[in-house]
C-alpha cells in the first residue's frame, strides 16, 4: 500500500510536465481517440494501422470503423493516406465479403480515417473474416492484412433475406446506438448482393417501421416515421418512438420505388410480428 504513497509524487511531476508541454504533437493527437477502443492492429514491414470502434469487438452487423495508421519507421502517425478497405469471410464451401463504405478522412482530425463495414454473419471456429487494408502515401501503395474475430450479435440487428423481385438484400440497424425512452432518430443500409464480392447501396426504396412490444399486448407508439432515402448519407433515415425501456421489437417492411412490398407483412390482430424486423432492449 506503500507505494502509492511513494509514487504519487513522480506521477504528479509527470501529469504537470506533460500538460505544460504544448510542443508535444503527439500528446494532442492521441486525444483523437480517447472516447474509441481499440479492437484489432494491422501490421505490415513499414506501417501498424489500429482500427478503433466505439465498442470492444467486430460484431455482426453495422460497425463504424476508424483507423489510423503509424510508420514504423519515424513512429509518426500518417496524415495524407488514401485507403480502400476489403473484408472477406473464408467459409467451407465459399468465399464472401460484405457491404461497405468507402474510408474518408474525418472532418477535424488530423490522424483518422472512418468508415463502415455491414459483418453479414459471425466468424465461428472453422469460419473467419480477414479484412485486406489498401493504402497509398505519397504515391506508393502499401497492402496489409489480417484475420479479424466477429462476434455474433445477441439481438438481430442485420437481415439477410431474398425479395419477391429474387433480389437478395442486406439490411443492417445503424443507429440508435444508444436508445432512450424519446422518439429516436433511426438510421438503416440497405444493400443488395449483386455477386459473392460486390453489395451496392439500393437507392431510393422505403422501408415501413412498426415498433411493438410483444410482452406488453403488442403495443406500439405513437410518432414513428418510415425510414426514407437519404441521397447525400446514403442510408435510410426515419424516426422510431419508444414509449418505455425493455424489448421492442421492429417490425419492419421493404418496398420498392414501385410501391410494391418485396419483403415483410403488416402487423394485425391475426399477424403479431412481420418476417423482416430488428431488436431493440435498453
Ligand atoms: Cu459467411
Amino acid at each position: 500500500m506503500k507505494t502509492i504513497y511513494y509514487l504519487f509524487p513522480v506521477l504528479l511531476i509527470f501529469l504537470i510536465s506533460s500538460c505544460s508541454d504544448d510542443n508535444s504533437p503527439g500528446e494532442d493527437l492521441d486525444k483523437e481517440v480517447e472516447d474509441l477502443i481499440r479492437i484489432k492492429t494491422i501490421s505490415n514491414d513499414t506501417h501498424s494501422i489500429e482500427i478503433f470502434s466505439a465498442k470492444a469487438n467486430f460484431f455482426q452487423g453495422y460497425n463504424n470503423l476508424t483507423l489510423r495508421i503509424t510508420d514504423k519507421a519515424t513512429d509518426a502517425y500518417v496524415t495524407n493516406a488514401s485507403i480502400s478497405w476489403m473484408p472477406v469471410m473464408n467459409m467451407t464451401d465459399k468465399t464472401h465479403s460484405c457491404p461497405k463504405s468507402e474510408v474518408s478522412k474525418v472532418f477535424g482530425k488530423k490522424t483518422l480515417y472512418s468508415g463502415y463495414v455491414v459483418f453479414q454473419m459471425p466468424g465461428n471456429p472453422n469460419e473467419g473474416w480477414d479484412l485486406t487494408l489498401n493504402y497509398t502515401i505519397d504515391g506508393t501503395s502499401y497492402t496489409a492484412k489480417d484475420g479479424i474475430q466477429v462476434l455474433m450479435s445477441d439481438k438481430r440487428v442485420v437481415s439477410v433475406f431474398t425479395g419477391t423481385d429474387e433480389v437478395r438484400y442486406i439490411l443492417a440497424l445503424m443507429e440508435p446506438s444508444i436508445p432512450e425512452v424519446k422518439v429516436n432518430d433511426i438510421t438503416a443500409g440497405l444493400f443488395k448482393m449483386q455477386d459473392m464480392m460486390n453489395f451496392p447501396v439500393v437507392e431510393n426504396f422505403k422501408i415501413g417501421l412498426d415498433p411493438r412490444m410483444p410482452s406488453m399486448g403488442n403495443h406500439s407508439s405513437p410518432a414513428n416515421e418510415d425510414l426514407s432515402y437519404n441521397s447525400v448519407d446514403k442510408i435510410y433515415e426515419g424516426k422510431l418512438s419508444l414509449t418505455m425501456t425493455g424489448y421492442w421489437m421492429l417490425n419492419l417492411q421493404l418496398i420498392n420505388e414501385a410501391g410494391e412490398v418485396l419483403k415483410g407483412e403488416e402487423v394485425t390482430e391475426e399477424n403479431e410480428s412481420s418476417s423482416l424486423y430488428f431488436e431493440i432492449e435498453f
